[in-house]
């Protein structure tokens, strides 16, 4: 599924859309299962304050993190060969440790954006192996608020970031709109490395836009601070623990 050309786009971009890993029916499955989960969970909204600044009017999100403590759906999902096929071929090694998961809803014509960051700042690591894949369980154009990324930012290594109720570049120097939309579909997933600027726009479709990500790691690719402690962290997805 991941062939040489596109191992050497993600080298070179620091990000790889892979059309169509999971199928249709599959995507339709998994959706319902995040909007299950999500129901049975005191509402919350991890919308960053400073994501606020961004829209004039106040959006939303719903999420959950560690999604596979709540449903084994999202457990198989993090060992379908699909994925831990491509994962290792991106890593270029074919042990795989998990860093973190998690759902993400945005609601319909109110869906928070995530101004740019990397995120690296986030949880930086000794050998930035780290990398997420987002799962899209719905179609996701820019019009509900797709991923945007700067190719090639992965080269620049760790940037330096600015707490505004949220860790993100400023705001700024880093507009959302001079970054490329990437738009996806239902089944789509989005591989991004965790040195890449990313972010998303508002979701003002009539529809929501689910998706799910999972974090992930080289098994010698240590956490270089004692920061974002996840269940489940360092659980093997592929292969052995160094
Ligand atoms: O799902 C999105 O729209 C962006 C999520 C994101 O940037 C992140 O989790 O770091």
């Amino acid at each position: 599924m991941v062939d040489s050309s596109s191992v050497a786009f993600y080298q070179e971009n620091g990000y790889l859309l892979i059309k169509g890993l999971l199928t249709g029916q599959e995507a339709d499955a998994y959706r319902a299962e995040c909007h299950k989960v999500l129901a049975r969970l005191a509402p919350g909204d991890p919308t960053w304050g400073s994501a606020r600044r961004l829209t004039a009017t106040r959006t939303e999100l719903r999420h959950c993190h560690d999604a596979q403590f709540h449903s084994a759906a999202f457990s198989r999902l993090m060992l379908d060969p699909r994925f831990t096929g491509a994962a290792t071929a991106l890593l270029g090694r074919p042990d795989l440790q998990l860093h973190h998961t998690k759902i993400f809803v945005k609601p319909p014509e109110k869906g928070s954006p995530f101004p740019l960051h990397q995120d690296a700042a986030h949880f930086p690591h000794t050998k930035h192996t780290v990398t997420a894949a987002i799962f899209h369980f719905d179609d996701a154009p820019e019009e509900k608020g797709c991923v945007r990324v700067i190719p090639g930012s992965h080269r620049r290594g760790p940037l330096p970031h600015v707490e505004e109720g949220g860790w993100h570049l400023p705001i700024t120097e880093w507009p959302l709109d001079a970054a490329t939309p990437v738009e996806a579909e239902a089944g789509d997933a989005l591989f991004i490395n965790y040195l890449t600027v990313h972010g998303s726009g508002v979701n003002t479709s009539a529809e929501p836009r689910t998706t799910f990500l999972i974090q992930f790691r080289a098994p010698d690719d240590h956490p270089a601070d004692d920061v974002h402690h996840s269940r489940g962290q360092g659980m093997m997805l592929h292969g052995t623990a160094s």
